[in-house]
Formats: structure tokens, sequence, C-alpha cells
């Protein structure tokens, strides 16, 4: 269902006309009738030829403004009332700037009142009215002459309606619904009820949604729409939903009601923004501002590039500094009003939620910000990759302006194209990604020249600029390079961790004497007595997996631990068991030495231990194969 809204300058028949369409008077409040002026916004229902069409009454008094942007906000087709004894007014031309900002693109014009002025004056109005809406949505719209009181030209109305339903597209609907409050009440026996324009998808009786601000979720009980029970409510539709869970006064107007859960704004964002022609003074950097963003009032500050301020008719792109919660997505569009004086001042576009305040010297960021003012979410979505180099998916979809099928072709087909990886939920920049394998890689080569007899440099140091989640990515991704982790040291393939020529002198007489006495070789507080340089040779020979210590400090050749294995292994397979007696005597030790190793053995899962034997272990069938040298 399409939505029509009203706009026009105050008292120019808006309501008169809703009435005439649809039978129900827009002005419910005792106020309004006595005053005959509408203050909130009227909703009603009628049908043309072409289908059901909603209608949004907008209040025209220029102290209702922000209520008349909330309006328009979620309409499809508007019927901008000019009333033909008044003419074009002051609020004719901001609802005009309004519409526009808020990208309303269909639309007619009603020539109110016909029945109080004469032929030639109408020839006069007319031609005024062409003039202001020129280039504009409404340039080439038809002019409808009516007379609401006695129901003249209103048959004409609704066929024309009837013709923009028709050549009007329907609303988007990317299954990500979500509806700006713009009334709240109970009724009694029912609980509280909200009202608004459902946008961007569906709502379904009995689903759970997310209210923003906060983290509280309800239930819809019930929908409905202008008056009938409903199980569903597209997009475009006016809904009445009833709220399982949620007090009348935990929300009011300005609240929205999203089917997933959604993500405030961060302080900062990246808007496209442009100013009216005939506002009579410079924005500033630093103005305060309100922004207008479906019925949400959001106080705001003006963030300019090089801090000079706009000027009346100028587009740019800019930062606002939001002092209230807005959740927005890529492209929503907004009005921007003052505080004081209460003037429309311009509008624009969210661009980009941004991590921080740009101030002169962000050159690059204002660029991107220039550049997004041109693409779509899926250009925002690679920005924000270029940008933050590592960016979680699920912290980019809340923006994302397109449904969750849409985000999945966007990270796809980036990945395809090589300008990210996906890892971990994370979208990873390529080239960056390139450059940190590369430099990590410089940085382990130039440690292994610097340090020749360590097994490398720290993995958690050169990892510091990757966030933890990806390490693992980082790591696999290295082997390419030739860097694999030993241990928490990166080591470079090429390495053959050297030793200085005295500590090789040393390496060499420690090999032959294990060499020649495997099982009786000194122990660790021996060797390092030895030299000085005794304690990085005795690290270097054990990182590098030559040699291996066990308990107490005593130092093996690994091959020749590697033998005791199979000797031990081999022995079980034998007889079954065997003692650390007989296996003391089988290595030709001592037991200082048989027993460790026999412990070893048991932890690595060769043997087990079975009171004084030990058995075959779980893992000794690793070994059955190798024959034993
Ligand atoms: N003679 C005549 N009077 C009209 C016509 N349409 C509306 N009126 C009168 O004009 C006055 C204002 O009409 P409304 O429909 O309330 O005007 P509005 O545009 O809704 O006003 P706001 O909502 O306050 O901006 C009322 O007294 C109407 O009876 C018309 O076609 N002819
Ligand atoms: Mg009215």
């Amino acid at each position: 269902m399409h939505v029509l809204g009203t706009a026009g300058h105050v008292d120019h028949g808006k309501s008169a006309l809703v009435y005439a369409l649809s039978g129900t008077d827009p002005d419910r409040l005792p106020e309004e009738k006595e005053r005959g002026l509408t203050i909130e916004l009227g909703f009603a229902s009628f049908e043309t030829d072409a289908g059901p069409l909603g209608i949004v009454d907008v209040p025209g008094h220029e102290r209702f403004v922000k209520t008349m942007i909330a309006g328009a906000g979620g309409i499809d087709i508007v019927m901008f009332v000019v009333a033909a004894d008044d003419g074009w007014m002051p609020q004719s031309q901001e609802h005009l700037e309004i519409l526009r900002l808020l990208d309303v693109d269909a639309g007619l014009i009603v020539l109110s009142k016909v029945d109080l002025v004469e032929a030639a004056w109408l020839e006069m109005v007319t031609a005024d009215i062409r003039a202001k809406t020129k280039g504009t949505f409404l340039a080439d719209a038809p002019i409808v002459h009516t007379d609401a009181i006695h129901g003249v030209g209103i048959d004409e109305l609704k066929s024309k309606l009837a013709e923009l339903q028709r050549s009007t597209a329907r609303k988007k609907d990317i299954g990500r619904a979500r509806l700006a409050v713009d009334r709240v009440f109970t009724m009694t026996g029912q609980g509280t009820v909200v009202t608004g324009t459902l946008r961007d998808g569906s709502f379904e009786r009995d689903q759970t949604i997310h209210l923003f601000p906060g983290a509280q979720t309800a239930r819809i009980r019930s929908l409905q729409m202008h008056g009938s029970s409903m199980d569903r409510a597209q997009p475009g539709s006016r809904v009445a939903a009833n709220l399982a869970g949620l007090g009348r006064h935990e929300l009011h107007r300005g609240f929205w009601l999203f089917t997933e859960p959604a993500l405030p704004l961060p302080r900062y964002v990246g808007v496209e923004i442009e100013i009216l022609n005939d506002v009579p003074f410079l924005l500033k950097h630093r103005m305060p501002m309100l922004v207008i963003f479906g019925t949400t009032e959001a106080s705001s500050r003006l963030i300019l590039p090089d801090s000079k301020p706009l000027v009346a008719g100028s587009k740019t792109v800019a930062q606002i500094e939001l002092l209230d919660a807005v959740a927005a997505r890529f492209g929503d569009t907004f009005v921007v009003r003052l505080p004081s004086p209460q003037i429309t001042v311009g509008g624009g576009r969210f661009l980009d939620p941004s991590a921080f305040r740009y101030g002169r010297k962000h050159s690059t960021e204002w660029q991107r910000l220039r550049d997004l003012a041109h693409a779509d979410a899926a250009g925002w979505v690679a920005a924000a990759v270029t940008r933050s180099r590592v960016v979680s998916t699920d912290s980019l979809y809340p923006f994302f302006s397109g449904s969750a099928s849409q985000f999945e072709d966007v990270l796809k087909h980036g990945a395809e194209d090589d300008q990210w990886l996906l890892a971990a939920g994370r979208l990873i920049d390529l080239t960056w990604w390139k450059a940190q394998l590369r430099e990590i890689e410089e940085a382990v080569q130039a440690f292994h020249s610097s340090h020749p007899s360590m097994v490398g440099p720290a993995s958690a140091e050169l990892f510091a600029d990757v966030p933890e989640a990806i390490h693992a990515k980082l790591l696999t991704d290295l082997e390419s390079y030739h860097v694999r982790a030993v241990g928490p040291a990166l080591c470079h393939q090429s390495h053959r961790a050297g030793l200085t020529p005295g500590q090789k002198t040393l390496a060499d007489t420690w090999r032959a004497i294990y060499k020649k006495s495997p099982f009786a070789g000194p122990s660790r507080s021996t060797l390092l007595d030895e030299a000085p340089e005794a304690r990085a040779t005795l690290e270097f020979l054990l990182k590098s997996g030559e040699l291996c210590e066990l308990k107490d400090g005593i130092i093996l050749r690994t091959e020749d631990f590697d033998k005791a294995i199979r000797v031990a292994v081999h022995a079980i397979r034998k007889d079954g068991s065997i003692t650390v007696g007989a296996f003391r005597e089988l290595i030709g030790t001592t037991r200082k030495y048989a027993l460790p190793i026999l412990d070893r053995c048991d932890r690595m899962g060769y043997t087990k231990r079975n009171e004084d034997q030990r058995v075959l272990g779980p893992r000794a069938d690793e070994l059955a194969q190798k024959s034993l040298s």
C-alpha cells in the first residue's frame, strides 16, 4: 500500500481535503477541532481505482514544522496544497524543501478553495506555483482545482492519485523492518499501542521487535492498519502495533521499532549536507543543530572541513556530532533545523559512522567522505575496510542499507575481486594484509641476522598491530612467506639458527661428549658451569631440537632419546612388559637416567606405568612400523 502525505501552508485546506477524500476528519484532538488547526499528525485511508491509500495529514503551521517532518518521513506520494486565495506562502516553500530533502519524488499539486477567487486570479496563482516548483520533483505535476466544502474536483483528484499510485514504485522491502514511532497511547484492555509508517520490511503478529534506543524487546500482540486487524503489515503501511511487554511510559515519539537489534551511530558521523537557498545567515563550525530523522530529533553540532562556514545554497560533506541516540543506515535522509531561531536550514544523508572527529589535518578522511557522497552501500563497505583494515561484519551490517543476502553478496564479491579476505567474521583489507605479511617476514629475517643464535623474534611483538581474532589466520598465511611459529617465536625456514664461532666450538665439544656416552652425559648445571657462552649455546641446541632436557636437568641428544623410546617399546612388545632395571641394562645406563627417560615416555604416551612394570602406552603403535636402528 502507498502512503499519501499532505503538505502546505497553514489553513490551506489540507485536512478538509483529507475529509473530502476519506470521510475521516484527521483532526481528532478537541483542541484541533476548537482552533480549526492541525497540531498532531492525522491519519486516514481510502480507496482509489488503483487500491487502498493511507494518508498522513500534517500540520501547516510554522510552529509544527518538526511534526510535519516526522510525518513526511514515510510517505510515497505528496498532495501539495496551495490555497487559491492565499497563494504561495512561507510554509509552502519550507514544506517543498523538506520533501525534496527527504527524497520524496512523486506527487501532485492541489489548488484549493477555488470557490473563493476569480478566474483571472487563479491564473496568476497557477503561474506563480509553476515558477516556485520549477526544477523540483513537482515541476510537471498535475494541478487539480478543488473546493473541498462543495466536493468540487474531488473525483478528479482521486483519479490523478490513482495514476500516481500506479506509477510510483512500491516501498523497498529488504526484510529489515523499522518503524519511527509517531504516537504512543494505551487502549483499555490492550496495553501499549504505537503507530508509525513501516519501512524496509514487514511486521508480523507475534514477532519480537527491538526498541531503540535501549536494548528492550517486546512482542507484537496485534497489528492494525487503518482500523482493521492484520497478521502482517507490508513496508509503506501505516501501522498501529499493540506491544506486549512494554509500558506506556517506556517509549515515546522519536523511538524506533526494529526487527533486528539496532546499533546506535557513534558520536561522530559523516554526512552530506545541503543548505537551503534562503537561509539568511552562515552555518558555522560547531553550531548546534537539530537533526530530524524519522520522528527522532537529535541535538547535534556541525563539524566542517576547514572549519569554514557554509553559505546558503551550498552542498558539502561534514560530520555531525550526535548528542542523542540515532540508529540509521547508509543513505538515510534527515532534515536539519536550528534550535534557535527555529527554522529549517537544510538536510542531508548519513554516509559513514566515524571513529573520531575529523579536524583540518584529516584530509584523507574528508576525501573519503566526499567519495562516499557518490557511493552506494557496497562502496561504503569497501571504504570501511580500506579505512579500518580489519573490520567485523557484525559492525558493518547494521549501517548497511540492503538486505542480508545483498550484504552476503557484497562480502563475496569483494573477496572474489581480491579487495579483502574474509576470516573469523572479519573483513581484512588484502593490500594491507600482504604488507603485514611482508613486514613480518622482513622483521623475522632482520632478527635472524642480528641474533643468529636465537630461534627468532617473539610473535606477540610482531603481531601487535593485528587484532587477536585473526592471529591464527596470520600464522597460516605466513607459511607462504616461509615463516612459522616455533613456540612463542617466529622463525624463517631459511634460518639455520647459527651459533657464534665460540658457541659453535662449545657445541661441538658437547656433541662429541654426548655421542660417546649417550646416557651418561653432563647435566644442565654442569654444562652451564663450563663457559660464559654455555647458556646461549644450550638454549639454542634445545630450541633447535638437537638436545632435549628431562627431569633434574638431565640432557640427552634427541636422537638418543628417540632410540631409547624405541628400545623400550620393542622390549615390551617382545616380553609384554619391562622393569626399570631391565631397561637400564638394555641401554647401558644408571637408574638416574633410566627413570626420567621412562617417565617422559609415559607422558608422551609410548609407555604406561603398571606398578613396577612398563607396558605399551596408547601411542606405542605410532612407532610400530618404524624399524629400530
Ligand atoms: N471555501 C472553502 N473553504 C475551505 C476549503 N477547504 C478548506 N476550507 C476551510 O479552510 C479552513 C482551513 O482548512 P483546514 O483543512 O483545516 O486547513 P489545513 O491546511 O488542514 O490547516 P492546518 O492543518 O492547520 O495547516 C477551514 O475553515 C476549512 O473549512 C475550500 O475548498 N473552500
Ligand atoms: Mg490540517
